[in-house]
């Protein structure tokens, strides 16, 4: 299935798959089916499909609630996987065969080229792999999206691999369309329904302290000649906080900068359309209503200043490590030394998935995790003494920014990471409970590298858990 981040994915074929298998089921019928998508896509897709038990296996991210819920009861299987990952992974074969590629376009040429819609995703090579391909052509979709789109078709297998010539985040490498065998097109559907994306809430006064202290780190690191007054292309990640980081941005006088990024959310069209960027790559716009309107008002001024590639290229490593990327994501928490839980609630229930926080973590120029201090009106500190779930090694995080303050941990060993970050990002509600485990865990520890006390680490998620609390 096209879609990424409920941008631009089928809206009427999974709604009837969804008919259909509820029918199938009522017949007593064994019916479900494995959902390969970009990133994240709307209710008719996940969402229908989920509530139909029609999902026996997804991959590679999922963010619909009612998917979410069956993922973590155990009825669908879920692969949370780097997203600069699948498409690589499809074609060397390690994850079985494609059957149909559903793919939601804004328009077939005469020459049976694609126009793609407001996400490219993973749709190249769903579309490549696939033994048949069903197009939805939405015209809800703005034509004038066709020539915003770069598809590169210059990937390879090894040891075939040639570097990839991007060497500016604005730079197209590739074709306005996706290239397609008619023969393998078996149906064509007409649709007209918007994607379905919520416009974002305004920033609160947490997701403004965060983003505060995030831009005096930015203008530090210009006084310091470590950045260019322009900085150096931005990545951010989904959500709220991600979209104030972003707001906080307006208010700068950084020159026009470039976004090299995967979604491209409301506050960062609106950077756009005030020139503070001059330009972003991405592989979605993943607008609410009102955004997506400002788009189409202002179509020919942003036109050729946005650029929406395929997720392999949009994530690649050696793209975000060439360009020396800045990348802000989200996270649900983090520990005294660094280690970032992007995905699990207490260690075992999914929120979203890595999506691409891993991809940009690893490879930036900067790597800098979010999150307020304390979640769920306070009961959860965002730091803790060990994070419940992995998904970003200490040595891939850098800085760490709640609405406390912000720890540069770049050049600190274990023991002084954990003393900052205690000190600068734990909410004072629970620094004291902090600090006291780390005196502890460094007169009692097996060993004093990364101080831990094993029968503790994790007793803050079990406190939780039992109480509804992490507060003693
Ligand atoms: O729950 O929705 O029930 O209220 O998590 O938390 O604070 O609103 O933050 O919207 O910025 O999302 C990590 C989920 C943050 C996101 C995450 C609960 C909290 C709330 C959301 P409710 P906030 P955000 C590019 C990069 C991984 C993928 C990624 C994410 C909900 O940033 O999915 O980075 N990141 N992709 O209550 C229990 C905690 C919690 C917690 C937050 N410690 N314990 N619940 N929550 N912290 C895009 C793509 O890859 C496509």
């Amino acid at each position: 299935m096209s879609g990424f981040t409920a941008a631009g994915y089928p809206k009427a074929v999974p709604l009837a798959m969804a008919r259909r298998i509820e029918d199938a089921h009522g017949r007593g019928e064994k019916f479900a089916v494995q959902i390969w998508s970009g990133a994240s896509t709307g209710p008719e897709l996940d969402g229908a499909l989920a509530k139909a038990d029609g999902i026996e296996f997804r991959m590679p991210y999922n963010s619909d609630p009612t998917a979410r819920d069956k993922i973590n009861s155990g009825k669908i299987e879920y692969l949370d996987m780097h997203l600069s990952q699948v498409a690589p992974m499809v074609w060397e074969g390690f994850l079985g065969t494609e059957d149909i590629a559903v793919i939601e376009v804004t328009g077939i040429r005469a020459d049976g080229s694609l126009i793609p819609s407001t996400s490219v995703g993973n749709n190249k090579t769903w579309i490549d792999r696939a033994q048949k391909v069903i197009l939805e052509v939405n015209r809800w979709q703005n034509p004038a999206l066709e020539g915003m789109h770069d598809i590169y078709y210059g990937t390879a297998l090894p040891p075939h691999r040639v570097p990839i010539p991007l060497v500016k985040p604005d730079d197209r490498i590739g074709e306005p369309w996706f290239r397609c065998d008619p023969d393998k097109v078996i149906a064509v559907v007409e649709t007209d329904a918007p994607d379905r994306n919520q416009t974002l809430p305004p920033p609160d006064t947490q997701a403004q302290a965060i983003a505060g202290h995030l831009l005096e780190f930015l203008h530090h690191e210009v006084s310091m000649g470590r950045l260019p007054s322009n900085l150096l292309p931005l990545q951010s990640g989904v959500g709220s906080v991600a979209n104030a980081v972003l707001a906080g941005l307006q208010t700068s006088s950084f020159p026009p900068m470039t976004a090299f990024t995967e979604v491209i959310q409301d506050s960062m069209l609106d950077l756009l359309l005030t020139g503070k960027l001059a330009s972003a790559s991405s592989a979605a716009l993943c607008l609410g209503p009102e955004a997506m309107q400002r788009l189409t008002d202002n179509m020919a001024e942003l036109h050729d200043r946005i650029i929406l590639r395929p997720q392999e290229i949009s994530n690649h490593p050696e793209l975000i490590r060439r360009l020396g990327c800045i990348a802000m994501n989200g996270m649900i928490e983090a520990d005294i030394y660094g280690n970032v839980n992007s995905t699990h609630v207490m260690g075992s229930r999914i929120m979203n998935g890595i999506g691409g926080s891993g991809d940009y973590a690893r490879n930036a120029y900067i790597s800098i995790f979010t999150a307020p201090s304390t979640a769920r009106n306070g009961a959860i500190s965002t730091i803790v003494p060990h994070v419940s779930h992995v998904d970003h090694i200490t040595q891939d995080v850098q800085v760490l920014v709640t609405d406390q303050g912000l720890a540069d941990m770049r050049g600190l060993s274990p023991k002084r990471r954990a003393s900052l970050v205690i000190e600068n990002c734990a909410h004072p509600d629970f620094r004291p409970l902090l600090k006291d485990y780390f005196d502890r865990a460094l007169r009692e520890s097996y060993g004093l590298q990364t101080p831990t006390l094993l029968s503790e680490a994790l007793s803050w998620h079990q406190r939780f858990i039992d109480s509804g609390s992490m507060h003693v």
